[in-house]
């Protein structure tokens, strides 16, 4: 007999995403997943002034704020052929993989690791064990005995006054937890540290940008970031040490106490290697240009069709015509009129909701599809791409890690799979921050002071696209500018991608067919389906850039 488990809100992710699954025979069988809110921003920018999209469409989204603004900035860039200045480039690359290492800190532990870690079993842990296990994995000076024991009694008090707070209504003593309590206690630690850290780097943002979220100092051609070494102006010397001790803190707490956490984990859990692969081609964009063309970069970016990495197609620059005329995104599924299949150019946004019907239309997430194929996004995309072409320090890390584990590259198309890669792009993410800030030191020393090609938007029609690796996978904006405004544009984004609902042809998105096959021990406590899920870091604003429709009152199974 088969059960339906409607899972909505899906909590611990950005946004409103539903997601339906069949049980049977403790498996899923079938899986739906369902966006429930609509923006429309990309109808508010029909209109405007090219050189204020960025601004716009950064406020897709609260939590991936400055990859909108990066990818509609390149888009008018593109479509204009402008160039952007190294001092620019290296400016605008701290901001996108702090922000990254930002991004994966909070994904890791506040919005997975609960799937994992069992907060109310840290309570039976020896926190001197705790403070051996966590000496022996890394160097990390915050990890002492003292520290957990403090952990500890906090949470203790927490429980005793009935108040778990944050913590309350998990899933704690479900049968799929499998850590020590001493890895629980040593877990939850971090989990508080990894406040502090990820508001660090949320720091070291805002000093380039003048804020964050959203980023302030961009102008089409570069960035509105005046340097003046003599004088106190936006970034002179005091602002670039601080902002690298930030970043070398950032970094330590990245890769000695993330990525070792991360490797215990997937050490723990090995069997997740084993579910959660679904669709497994995929897409990534070569991100953090070192020329002033975006022809030349530091991570690699790839096509990979039916998980074959030895037949990987490399994507070198962000020009590259097979992948600008082969992306179309599908409605046949979505709430929005008609049942096309388009072109971003050509792309439409014209709402219609029709309640979920599953035959027919049921999430706001378009489909977006390469090559008329479903295509996953995200940091296991990004580690396939750089690790196929051989990227000697993605290898480097990969290999190890694999090692460590006991796994290959084959057991990355999985739920596990997919938070180790994230882990590993957090690893590069800190590494590529402090490089391109020696850069961009080294480059003002040598006397370029340029931080703008200045820009006017011409008459005329033009067509560009902005690429991006954000830190859930590869982003686009398409951009059609006519006479000085803005006649079409289109984000096609990470989370629209692997959130998608099924297409014209009935082929599954990435969340829906990575679910097929999950177990699942308990129907009322569908933990497992939130697993894999969370795998993907869900971002619903992103994804269908909330109008909350009124929703029919459904079958609800409450998770944390
Ligand atoms: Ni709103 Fe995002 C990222 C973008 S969506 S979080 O990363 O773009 O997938
Ligand atoms: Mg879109």
């Amino acid at each position: 007999m088969s059960t339906r488990i409607t899972l909505d809100p899906i909590t611990r992710i950005e946004g409103h995403l539903r997601i339906d699954v069949e049980v049977n025979g403790g498996k899923v069988s079938n899986a739906w997943s369902s966006a429930q809110m609509w923006r429309g921003i990309e109808v508010i920018l029909k209109g405007r002034p090219p050189e204020d999209a960025w601004s716009f469409a950064q406020r897709f989204c609260g939590v991936c704020t400055t990859v909108h603004a990066i990818s509609s900035i390149r888009s008018v860039e593109h479509a204009l052929k402008v160039e952007v200045p190294l001092n620019a480039q290296y400016i605008r690359n701290i901001m996108i993989a702090q922000h990254s290492v930002q991004d994966h800190i909070v994904h890791f532990y506040h919005l997975s690791a609960l799937d994992w870690v069992d907060i109310v079993s840290a309570l039976k842990a020896d926190p001197k064990k705790t403070a051996q296990v966590a000496q022996s994995i890394s160097d990390w000076p915050g990890n002492s005995e003292k520290e957990f024991k403090a952990v500890q009694d906090k949470l203790k008090s927490f429980v005793a006054g009935g108040k778990l707070g944050i913590f309350a209504s998990g899933y704690w003593g479900h049968p799929a937890m499998k850590l020590p309590p001493e890895v629980n206690l040593l877990a939850v630690a971090h989990y508080l540290k990894a406040l502090d850290y990820q508001r660090k780097a949320a720091q070291a943002v805002a000093i380039l940008g003048g804020k964050n979220p959203h980023v302030q100092n961009l102008v089409v051609g570069g960035v509105a970031t005046a340097i003046n070494m003599e004088n106190l102006a936006t970034l002179n010397m005091e602002r670039l040490v601080y902002l690298k001790t930030l970043m070398e803190e950032t970094r330590d707490f990245v890769q000695k106490v993330y990525y070792p956490d991360m490797l215990a984990i997937a050490s723990a859990y090995k069997d997740w290697f084993k579910y959660g692969a679904g669709v497994t081609n995929y897409l990534a964009v070569p991100e953090f240009p070192e020329d002033t063309r975006n022809t030349k970069f530091a991570l690699n970016g790839g096509i990979i069709t039916a998980g074959n990495l030895a037949a990987m197609r490399p994507v070198k620059d962000h020009h590259d015509e097979y992948l600008i005329n082969n992306v179309k995104e599908s409605v046949a599924h979505a709430w929005y009129e008609g049942t096309s299949s388009l072109h971003p150019w050509e792309g439409e946004t014209k709402p219609n909701y029709t309640d979920f019907k599953e035959n027919e239309k049921y999430s706001w997430c378009k489909a977006p599809r390469l090559d008329g194929k479903p295509v996953q996004v995200g940091p296991p995309a990004q580690i396939f791409a750089a690790y196929a072409a051989g990227n000697p320090k993605v290898k480097k890390l990969v290999d190890s890690a694999n090692s460590t584990i006991g796994i290959g590259m084959k057991d990355y198309h999985s739920t596990m799979g997919r938070l180790l890669a994230r882990a590993q792009r957090a690893h590069l993410m800190a590494d590529i921050s402090l490089d391109n800030l020696d850069k961009l030191i080294a480059n003002i020393a040598s006397g370029d002071k340029v931080y703008a090609n200045h820009t006017e938007i011409p008459k005329g029609e033009y067509r560009g696209v902005g690429f991006h690796e954000a830190p859930r996978g590869t982003l686009s904006h398409w951009i059609v500018i006519k006479n000085r405004k803005i006649e079409n544009y289109q984000a096609v984004v990470p989370s629209t991608w692997n959130a998608s609902p099924r297409d014209e042809k009935g082929a599954l998105g990435p969340y829906e067919a990575s679910l097929v096959g999950n177990p699942v021990a308990q129907a009322d406590k569908p933990l497992e389906v939130l697993r894999t899920v969370h795998s993907f870091d869900p971002c619903i604003a992103c994804a269908v850039h909330a109008i909350d429709p009124e929703g029919k009152e459904i079958t609800k199974v409450k998770v944390l």
